[in-house]
């Protein structure tokens, strides 16, 4: 695993309501949401990271999901292009703070292509890269291309036949070969050269959790995945996310981690 340095996090905004959301566990208290999201900034803080804290940005309600506005790794970073337009410019907003890091070293998807980040995985030096209801196969494509100009291979995971939004909401990567997936995303082929460990049913929410530096953060009320976390040696931290989870945003979604550069 790369080491972290950095996250870029950004509150969730007056309007957070009125973001993006199947809606089906309800409407969220902005006010514990960004309660949150503090609670998230101190787990990173605790992994021993320097978190920037943007301004919450009304103009874009769900723009506390700063994953998928860059892709970050310790070569490059890539501006991704949203699919819905109410997030469309999120990514012109987080562009200049990522420059500040990747000066001459930014790379692009361009329309037709969409992508968001949280179709992106980084296991390593691989990616696994979704192509689901918001990032299509061209920008799958020209995601691939990129990064294999930097020496990273990819490999595409097509949800699209599954009700779940990004491929990062169902899986996460914790080093050590190892994913962590929902039931939904077990039999993905991509996963075939992986230690794979699948969340119980009712704890599908957790398999997107996010390893930084020596420990793991996972959404607080999994135990069942905390303790076998714990059991393979994993010193792991909980976070309450529950009006996150409301706007269907899970924990990587709320930074942009970046690595140190190599
Ligand atoms: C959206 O639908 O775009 C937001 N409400 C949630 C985005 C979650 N981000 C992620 O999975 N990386």
């Amino acid at each position: 695993m790369c080491h972290y340095e950095r996250a870029i996090t950004r509150p969730p905004c007056r309007k957070f309501a009125d973001g993006l959301t199947h809606g089906l566990l309800g409407r969220p208290d902005v006010d514990l949401a960004a309660r949150q999201h503090e609670s998230y900034v101190k787990a990173l803080r605790r992994c021993g990271v320097e978190v920037i804290v943007l301004h919450p940005d009304d103009d874009y309600p769900d723009s506390c999901f700063t994953e998928d506005e860059a892709i970050v790794t310790d070569r490059m970073a890539v501006i991704p292009s949203f699919c819905r337009p109410s997030r469309q410019g999120e990514e012109i907003r987080m562009r200049p703070i990522i420059e500040a890091f990747y000066s001459g070293r930014i790379e692009e998807i361009k329309a037709p292509g969409t992508l968001e980040g949280g179709d992106i995985c980084r296991a390593g030096n691989h990616f696994f890269v979704g192509i689901s209801s918001r990032t299509n196969e061209d920008g799958a494509h020209q995601f691939a291309d990129i990064v294999k100009k930097y020496g990273f291979t990819s490999a595409f995971c097509d949800i699209r036949d599954i009700q779940i939004l990004h491929l990062s909401t169902g899986m996460s990567y914790i080093g050590n070969n190892t994913v962590i997936c929902c039931p939904a995303f077990q039999h993905l082929p991509a996963y075939d050269s992986y230690r794979v460990i699948v969340t119980d049913e009712k704890e599908a929410y957790a398999a997107n959790c996010v390893r930084v530096n020596n420990k793991v953060i996972i959404p607080e009320g999994f135990p069942v995945l905390e303790k076998k976390l714990f059991k393979l040696g994993f010193d792991v931290i909980t976070t309450p996310m529950s009006e996150i989870e409301k706007q269907d945003g899970g924990l990587s979604c709320l930074s942009v981690r970046i690595p140190k550069r190599m």
